[in-house]
């Protein structure tokens, strides 16, 4: 029988396992990329395992998350960053730069290759045939050391799109639908797979705008065939010779397939506050928006940018809106002004930011209190913009220009004008004069290591003990994102200073929690967090992990994961565990006193967990979905400890 795409990629790269469905394989890494806000972690820890240059064909560190450095602590990173690249042989994108994974895409991306990447963002990629995946920074190190990635083997969803868009809806409109059919949970250990006529008629940005989005869903990540489309992109970047065709078979098979007809889509919007929360932007009704932001790994690529400037020429900012535009790269920037967009734009009124994160990660351009922000990026979780009362949507580049005009939420449709196409150049102009390629390694051996005093040593945790006597330190319920457990924002400038970070774990649900953990952590006790559904959506940011590990939290008992959050909890020693019976759920409350007993012998032997609730008097089981590799690791203390101590073993 023949192969999907995602079959055909998985199998090229298989070191080890069976394409079964459920069951872990582990897979060759042939790229990886770090952000800034990842990356210092994913850095410490590739130093601590003592490999002297990375093993990957190509390895890049991007800055573009923490890119306002207020204080020195972002700045010392940036250093640190590119001392580390250019020691260890790795390409460092400099801040100013891109979002990683609009730079990624424009300049190493390749069809047919492997990428991991410390952001949940990464299967933008998959645009370009890839397989990218997000992970945690460890996993990435690993990846850089030469490990291979382990993930439990995919099924595929074949996602057929028909027909072609009409005016006004665009590539975001498409995976909005997407979203409004898979919703946000339920969908882990899933790949989603393009195909279709209408595939011949969306170019690789718009792609990317899909593949990007399909993290919202939770899959591990989404796949495009790498066609003539793709071709004429690499073309664009001065980059055919990477291309090279890849498509499914005729007869490859799918677990399920879903058709989609672009002719009946029109514009929508994710409501506040989920993505997956969807309605048609026309039965939304005119409410009155205060901020408009264009940008954002989702949606700042050349097309998008250069339509909203053709949709505003001529008119001005509607005076209770701020206009923000933040381009996904320099590249998309120079192209801009060099069509004459960028002075349209301006000319409207638009505030200019930094080709970076920004407003995205809530780290600026906070909305007003009560505020309506029109978005175009990808996530809108409570708390994220930085303004907690706002009311942030997600929205095409079309629909956020509406607003721009008429200041309020508005069909774009009903603007009343002729839906502008834009020309993409056959080649863009391309100039990567700021990304430091690796140095070659008899001077990489020299380059001494920058550390500012914000950066500390990675943090590992000690090996699991045989029974966890501990208190449940926070309920919470279902969707409880990476962004509720450990904020990004003005928070996130503190990344490579673990103790000081950890004072904001759960500080948008729950501000005591950290003084909490501590006092239960200062009695000899472990901390034991009970949630819902989905546990750990979102962002792939290992922190979510590493500080709660950091305060004493040995144990996550939850109706269900996120995939990227329960390895992160594995490789920090932390149990993932699940509800056999969520009737327990509702019975465990917080600050009950849990016992479990004998860990080592019962994950030996194969068996649940058993729960001991002393405080109500009650046992329950407790089910967890680990490998053999993944015990071994959570009993020795993680990932790190795990390496170290084989490191060690290996010396002796
Ligand atoms: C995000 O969009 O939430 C981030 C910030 O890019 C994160 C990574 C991080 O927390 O550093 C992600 O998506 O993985
Ligand atoms: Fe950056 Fe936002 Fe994309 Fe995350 S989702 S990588 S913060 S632009």
């Amino acid at each position: 029988m023949g192969h999907n795409i995602t079959e055909k990629l998985l199998k090229s790269h298989l070191v080890a396992g069976e394409l079964i469905p459920g069951k872990e394989i582990a897979i060759r890494i042939d790229q990886t990329l770090t952000q800034d806000a990842t990356g210092t972690m994913a850095y410490l820890q590739f130093e601590a395992m003592g490999i002297p240059r990375v093993r990957t064909d190509l390895s890049v560190s991007y800055i573009d998350h923490n890119t306002i450095q207020i204080g020195f602590e972002n700045a010392d990173d940036h250093r640190y960053l590119k001392s580390v690249a250019q020691r260890f042989g790795i390409y460092l994108s400099r801040a100013g730069n891109g979002i990683c994974h609009q730079v990624h895409l424009e300049r190493f991306g390749r069809p047919g290759r492997t990428l991991i990447g410390s952001d949940s963002h990464t299967p933008t990629c998959g645009a370009l045939g890839m397989l990218a995946i997000g992970a945690g920074g460890l996993d990435v190190a690993l990846a850089m050391g030469g490990e291979a990635f382990h993930l439990s083997c995919p099924k595929v969803i074949r996602i057929d799109l028909r027909g072609a868009l009409k005016p006004w809806v665009s590539a975001k409109d498409i995976i909005l639908h997407v979203l409004s059919i898979f919703t946000s949970k339920g969908n882990v250990g899933y790949v989603f797979e393009y195909a279709g006529e209408a595939l011949d008629g969306l170019t690789v940005p718009e792609r990317a705008t899909i593949a990007n989005m399909g993290a919202e869903c939770g899959v591990t990540t989404s796949v495009f065939p790498s066609d003539e489309m793709t071709r004429r992109f690499l073309r664009s970047q001065g980059r055919e010779g990477d291309w090279m065709p890849l498509a499914s078979d005729e007869d490859a098979s799918y677990d399920r397939t879903v058709t989609i007809d672009l002719a009946g889509l029109e514009p929508l919007a994710a409501l506040p506050h989920s993505p997956d929360h969807v309605r048609p932007v026309r039965e939304i009704g005119p409410v009155r928006v205060h901020q408009v932001c264009i940008g954002s790994c989702t949606n700042s690529s050349y097309r998008d940018l250069a339509t909203v400037a053709e949709i505003l020429k001529g008119r001005k900012v509607h005076e209770d809106v701020s206009f923000i535009i933040a381009p996904g790269s320099r590249q998309v920037v120079e192209n801009l002004a060099a069509h004459g967009y960028l002075s349209k734009l301006l000319a409207t009124g638009a505030r200019l930011m930094e080709n970076a994160c920004g407003f995205c990660i809530g780290n600026s351009q906070s909305p007003p209190s009560g505020g309506v922000s029109l978005r175009t990026s990808n996530r809108n979780f409570y708390g994220r913009s930085g303004t907690k009362d706002a009311e942030v949507y997600l929205v095409s580049p079309e629909t956020a220009a509406a607003a721009v005009i008429t200041g309020r939420i508005t069909d774009p449709r009903t603007l009343g004008m002729d839906y502008p196409r834009i020309e993409i150049p056959e080649v863009f102009h391309v100039d990567d004069g700021m990304i430091i390629p690796p140095l070659p390694p008899s001077e990489a051996a020299r380059v001494e290591i920058v550390r500012g005093p914000n950066i500390g040593a990675p943090p590992v945790n000690t090996p699991l003990p045989r029974d966890i006597d501990g208190v449940v330190t926070i309920k919470v319920g279902d969707k409880i994102t990476t962004d509720h457990i450990i904020p990004a924002g003005e928070r996130m400038k503190y990344r490579s200073n673990i103790p000081l970070y950890s004072r904001f774990v759960f500080e948008l649900v729950d501000p005591g929690f950290y003084e909490r953990a501590v006092a239960v952590r200062n009695l000899g006790r472990l901390n034991i967090i009970v949630a819902g559904h989905s546990y750990g959506q979102g962002s792939s940011r290992e922190h979510a992990a590493i500080c709660p590990m950091h305060l004493g939290v040995r144990a996550v008992i939850a109706k269900s994961f996120e995939r990227i959050h329960a390895a992160n909890l594995i490789n920090f020693g932390i149990l993932p565990l699940t509800f056999l019976d969520e009737g327990d759920y509702e019975i465990i409350g917080a600050g009950d006193h849990l016992r479990i007993m004998d860990i080592p012998k019962r994950l030996a032997a194969g068996g649940n967990l058993v729960v001991e609730d002393t405080t109500r008097g009650k046992v329950f089981e407790v089910a967890y979905d680990l490998t053999e590799r993944q015990k071994a690791m959570i009993l020795s203390g993680g990932a790190l400890g795990m390496l170290k101590r084989r490191h060690r073993r290996g010396k002796a």
